[in-house]
């Protein structure tokens, strides 16, 4: 039991070593009346030496989190889910209206201007990592 416990630690501090991405930025759009969808954004910045990707992204708050992009299909932009975001090295990927973009469902209460969401994001070495998003108004385009 004892090396247990060593083990679980040393796979902990393994853990904080392992996260070398910065998220900033990080917001949550208050879902429109009615409606239960909401959408999430923010920065990613990896700072470590080799690529990592974002393979999905839970909350205590939401049923369900799909990672989506925007793309041109038959001169439409149109929504579609993806299986992860890489980042490269040095590179900075912004998730923003229009683009990239976490697509919410299902929220267990209901979410409302000026909360914070918890939001965990799991990466492509099996670490993941939390962050505070700030629920905002949907900004004017
Ligand atoms: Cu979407």
């Amino acid at each position: 039991m004892k090396q247990f416990i060593l083990y679980a630690v040393s796979l902990l501090s393994f853990n904080l070593w392992a996260a070398q991405v910065e998220i900033t930025n990080a917001t949550v759009r208050e879902p429109l009346p009615g409606k239960s969808l909401s959408a999430g954004y923010f920065s990613l910045h990896n700072k470590g030496p080799a690529p990592v990707a974002l393979v999905s992204v839970n909350s205590n708050n939401f049923g369900a989190i799909e990672l989506h992009t925007h793309k041109m299909v038959g001169g439409m932009m149109q929504m579609t889910e993806i299986d992860q975001i890489v980042i490269e090295p040095g590179q900075q990927v912004h998730l923003q209206p229009g683009g990239l973009h976490l697509m919410l469902f299902r929220p267990v209460q209901k979410i409302s201007l000026g909360q914070q969401v918890q939001l965990r994001l799991q990466w492509s070495d099996g670490t993941s990592q939390e962050v505070q998003a700030s629920v905002t108004r949907i900004p004017k385009q």
